[in-house]
C-alpha cells in the first residue's frame, strides 16, 4: 500500500529514471556488503518503487502505456500480501497462506522485478540508490569452518593452502563473482595450482573440479581464453558459466549459486573445498563523492588519468574507472603516464601522453608454469616478449614468482617502473 510510482517527467532529454548501484564491497574486503542485485539495466522510462498493492497496479498499467521492457519494479519481498484479508484472518475465519502470493506471480510478465531495497532518492538527477543486498549469505562468518578459503584477503588466504593440503574427497569450487575483480584472472590461477598440487600428491583422481564463473568467459582477451580452454579440456575441469555464489552453508559445506540467465533458480552443491572470490567495488568513501563516478569508481580521463571534472585531482590505481583490469602491472603503466600529465599540469600546459589501458596478468597455470597474458582497453595483446606468450613457460613462472616481486619492491615503489613499454619497443625493434 505504501508503493511510489517514480514515473518520468517529460522534460529532459533522457526522461526516464536512473539506477544506481553503489553498495559493492570494497576492494578484497569481506566485511561490508556488495552491490545492489543487478538490474538487467541502468534506465528505465517508468522505475516503480515498491510491489505492493499500489507499485504492481501501476506497472501492469505502465507497461500497457511504454511496452513491458521499459519498466521495472523495485521489492525486496518475496511475497505480496493480499492485507484486507487480515481481518478475516486476525478473526481466525482465514488462513494466513489464503492472503500470500509470490511475488513474481503478480509481476506483469515481462517487466523487471529489482530484487533489492531503495536507500535513497535524487529526483533532481532522475536516480534512485539502492542497497546492497548481494552479499553472500553466510560469509564472512562461513571463513571459521575449514575447507573455505579465499586469497583475496589478508585473512583467508592461509586458509586456501589449509583447505588445498587437507583435501580427501570430492567437488572442489573455485568461483567468480558478479562484479568487476582485482587481476581477474586470480579466480582461476588458484584452481591451476590446486589441480597440480593433488596431481603431485596423487589425489587427483578423487577431486571433481569445477570453476563456476558469473561471467559468460574464462578470460576477456580471445588469445589467452582458447589458450586457457585448452588447459582446461586437458585438465578434465567443468567450466559453469553465468553462475553466482549467494550463499555459503559453511556448516554443510554447501555452495549456493545463482544461475543467471534464470534468475532466481538457484543450485546447490557440495564442496570439499570451496574458493572465493568476493564481490568487489569502490571504497565507501568514494561512494556519492564528488569525484566518483555514478558506481563510485574516481572519474578519469581514460588517457591521461586526469579527474574529468576537477583538473588537480588525478586517479590511479584500483580506485579508478579506467576500463581495463585492476592490476599492479596496469599500475606501474599509469604511473608513467600519470607522471607526466602532472608535470604538464603543474605548468600550465596539457597533458600529451596517452595511457592504452597496459595491463598483465600472469596466468600461473601450474607450479611450473605461467602464460603471460598482456593486453590494452581493446582487449587486444600488447606483449613485451617477442615470442608466442600464450604459451605455458617456465621462463614466465620464474618472471612472476622470482622476478616480479624485486621489481615491485625495489622499482615500482620507489617511481623507476613505469610499465614494460620501453622494453617492449627494444624487443620488438625490426620486428613486426
Ligand atoms: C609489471 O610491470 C608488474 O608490475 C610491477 C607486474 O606486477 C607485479 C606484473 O605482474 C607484470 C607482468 C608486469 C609487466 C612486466 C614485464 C617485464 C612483462
Amino acid at each position: 500500500m505504501s508503493a511510489i510510482g517514480v514515473v518520468s517527467s517529460c522534460s529532459c532529454l533522457r526522461p526516464g529514471v536512473w539506477l544506481l548501484k553503489p553498495g559493492m564491497q570494497k576492494m578484497s574486503s569481506f566485511g561490508l556488503h556488495t552491490a545492489a542485485r543487478c538490474a538487467a539495466k541502468d534506465y528505465y522510462e517508468v522505475l516503480v518503487l515498491g510491489g505492493g498493492a499500489g507499485g504492481i497496479t501501476m506497472s501492469a498499467r505502465m507497461k500497457r502505456k511504454v511496452g513491458a521492457e521499459n519498466v521495472a519494479v523495485v521489492e525486496p519481498s518475496k511475497t505480496h500480501y493480499y492485507q484486507p484479508l487480515w481481518t478475516l484472518v486476525g478473526g481466525g475465519a482465514k488462513r494466513l497462506a489464503a492472503s500470500a502470493r509470490p511475488t513474481g506471480s503478480v509481476m506483469p510478465k515481462g517487466v523487471e522485478w529489482i530484487k533489492s531495497r531503495v536507500t535513497a532518492l535524487d529526483p533532481d538527477k532522475n536516480c534512485v540508490w539502492l542497497e546492497n543486498d548481494i552479499k553472500i549469505k553466510g560469509l564472512p562468518e562461513g571463513f571459521h569452518h575449514p575447507k573455505i578459503g579465499s586469497n583475496y584477503s589478508v585473512h583467508t588466504v592461509e586458509k586456501t593452502w589449509k583447505a588445498l593440503q587437507d583435501f580427501k574427497e570430492g567437488n572442489a569450487i573455485f568461483t567468480f563473482p558478479n562484479t568487476p575483480v582485482k587481476c581477474a584472472g586470480a579466480p582461476q590461477k588458484i584452481m591451476y595450482l590446486s589441480e597440480a598440487y593433488w596431481r603431485k600428491t596423487g589425489k587427483r583422481s578423487k577431486a571433481n573440479i569445477m570453476f563456476n564463473t558469473s561471467l559468460g568467459v574464462i578470460f576477456g582477451v580471445k588469445k589467452y581464453a582458447d589458450a586457457l580452454l585448452e588447459i582446461i579440456k586437458e585438465r578434465n575441469i567443468a567450466v559453469n558459466y553465468k553462475r553466482n555464489l549467494v550463499e555459503v552453508r559453511a556448516d554443510k559445506q554447501e555452495a549456493v549459486f545463482e544461475n543467471l540467465d534464470k534468475p532466481g533458480v538457484t543450485e546447490v552443491h557440495q564442496y570439499e573445498m570451496l574458493h572465493v572470490t568476493p564481490p568487489m567495488g569502490p571504497p565507501d568513501v568514494l561512494i556519492n563523492s564528488p569525484v566518483a563516478d555514478e558506481i563510485g569508481w574516481v572519474d578519469v580521463n581514460k588517457e591521461t588519468l586526469q579527474h574529468k571534472k576537477y583538473p588537480n585531482v588525478f586517479g590511479i590505481g584500483d580506485c579508478t574507472n579506467l576500463p581495463t583490469s585492476k592490476t599492479a602491472a596496469a599500475v606501474a603503466a599509469q604511473s608513467g603516464v600519470l607522471d607526466k600529465t602532472i608535470s604538464l599540469v603543474m605548468k600550465n600546459q596539457l597533458p600529451t601522453k596517452k595511457y592504452d589501458g597496459y595491463t598483465s596478468c600472469p596466468l600461473v597455470t601450474g607450479y611450473n608454469k605461467v602464460i603471460l597474458a598482456e593486453f590494452d582497453y581493446d582487449a587486444q595483446p600488447l606483449e613485451t616478449f617477442p615470442i608466442d606468450q600464450s604459451k605455458e613457460r617456465v621462463t614466465m613462472y620464474h618472471m612472476k614468482a622470482d622476478m616480479m616481486p624485486f621489481l615491485y619492491w625495489n622499482m615500482l615503489l620507489k617511481g623507476y617502473w613505469g610499465g614494460p613499454a620501453p622494453v617492449r619497443k627494444l624487443m620488438h625493434l625490426g620486428l613486426k
